[in-house]
């Protein structure tokens, strides 16, 4: 990759503001351009709202630009916003969502090695090199996890172990066998491999692993801990979205205070998702998201969904690119219970404050007597797990007040043994909605 040391430096992200600033600029006037030559749904959009790529003259210029969103993909499936002939097209992956057909996004080989660069500078910048040992246990095919991270672990150089999801035992027995020292994966499913390989008798702590790089799903600092102290290893959060390439639009440093957007490749706004408006940087909003390097598929102001807001203050690291922080909920997650809006991660964070809980709980919905009602059903880690009634009575009473504290919310909290909830390989299902509607 161009500029990387091989020590854990790029000179991307350390570019003076100025020029990075020109960077974006330029690459942001050319990409607005091509798509509106080449993408039917762009131009219409634009001419709608009377603005042409001349008018970017400006980043902030790109406030005037309509957004995009993810029906706008579904309503052109499979190919309606590829910008350039299939035969330049060399991948294509898909998201599979909860409704309807998925959506399908597209890579140029050039859109490839942007995807593979951001990813080497990411795990990079965690501290993995052309000296680890990376298992690699997302999912491999049209989920953009497994491939994003491999072909950033082989630009990196690193030993690459393609194990994608599943085959649990498997996984922990490579892990030791080949002296994994860095994994990639959901942080749900490495707090399942870190119990299973305790079933198995292999504690993850003696293992050589050092880096985990977790991502695909939201995840809490009580998460974090969890997963820290159980596998004595330090862990990045990771994020990234099909629509705009995949893992990799913004990872942690060392710092581990926010994720740095590779904003050279990815813009990032934050909007306020009711009103449209742009927010300044520091305010918390939906992330909006334009691709300035990507050919066969730009997407310009992707609504993403994502509620985080832009860190601005320079980072200790001295990257200079900027870093938004964790990704505290998806507004479509969100649920309204008696009136109230609630967060599954709201619950998450309280509940993780607890002590002798374990990671794993899953959010039931459902109608009693014509209202709405949560029930909480927890697992106790091994060592909190007990017969005797007053210590599961009192956990029970920490958990609910713990959470009500946040939400607002009387929860009926259910205590279960450890090993019963369904563990996921992928993106954990946190919530189970049996409401029953209209
Ligand atoms: O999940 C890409 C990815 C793979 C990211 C591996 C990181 C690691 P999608 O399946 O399209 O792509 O889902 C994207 O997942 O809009 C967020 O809501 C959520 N998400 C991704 N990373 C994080 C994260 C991949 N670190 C959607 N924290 C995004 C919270 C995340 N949510």
């Amino acid at each position: 990759m161009e500029n990387y040391s091989g020590e854990n430096r790029c000179a991307a992200d350390f570019m003076d503001i100025a020029s990075l600033r020109d960077v974006q600029l330029s690459r942001l006037q050319k990409i607005v351009a091509h798509a509106y030559k080449n993408v039917e749904f762009f131009r219409n959009r634009m001419d709608e709202k009377g603005i042409t790529p001349e008018d970017i003259k400006s980043l902030t210029d790109i406030q005037k630009l309509p957004f995009s969103k993810k029906v706008d993909l579904r309503d052109t499936y499979p190919f309606g916003l590829c910008a350039v002939p299939m035969s330049e097209v060399v991948r294509l992956h898909a998201s599979s969502g909860t409704t309807g057909k998925p959506i399908v996004v597209a890579y140029t080989k050039e859109d490839l090695d942007v995807w593979s660069e951001v990813m080497c500078r990411g795990l990079a910048g965690a501290g993995l090199s052309k000296n680890d040992i990376i298992q690699i246990a997302y999912g491999y095919g049209l989920f953009t996890g497994g491939l994003g991270a491999h072909y950033g672990c082989e630009t990196l150089g690193a030993t690459v172990v393609p194990a994608s999801v599943g085959n649990t035992r498997r996984q922990v027995m490579l892990m030791r066998d080949f002296g994994v020292t860095g994994i990639c994966c959901t942080p749900s499913y490495f707090l399942h491999l870190i119990e299973q390989a305790d079933i198995y008798g292999i504690d993850m702590r003696e293992l050589p692993v050092r880096v985990g790089i977790f991502g695909a799903e939201p995840w809490s600092q009580g998460m974090r801990e969890q997963l820290e102290k159980g596998a004595g290893i330090e862990a990045f959060d990771i994020y990234g979205l099909s629509e705009i390439i995949g893992p990799g639009v913004a990872i942690e440093c060392s710092e581990h205070s926010g994720m740095h957007v590779f904003e050279d490749h990815f813009y990032p706004e934050i909007i306020d998702p009711d009103t449209g408006e742009v927010l300044p940087d520091g305010e918390f909003g939906e992330l909006v998201l334009t691709t300035l390097s990507k050919y066969a598929m730009p997407m310009i102001r992707y609504r993403t969904r994502d509620l985080t807001r832009i860190i601005a203050e320079p980072c200790k690291c001295g990257r200079t690119i900027r870093r938004i922080d964790r990704i505290s909920a998806r507004s479509d997650d969100m649920f309204i219970i008696r009136g109230v809006n609630v967060f599954p991660s709201q619950i998450e964070s309280a509940l993780l404050t607890v002590p002798g809980v374990s990671a794993n709980y899953l959010i039931i919905l459902t109608t009693e007597k014509g209202m709405d009602n949560i029930e909480l059903q927890v697992e106790m880690s091994p060592e909190a797990f007990s017969d005797q009634v007053k210590v599961l009575e009192d956990l029970q009473r920490n958990i609910s007040r713990a959470v009500e504290s946040v939400i607002g919310l009387r929860i009926r909290v259910k205590l279960v043994a450890p090993q019963t909830i369904a563990r996921s390989e992928g993106k954990a299902k946190r919530v189970l909605d049996q409401r029953i509607k209209g």
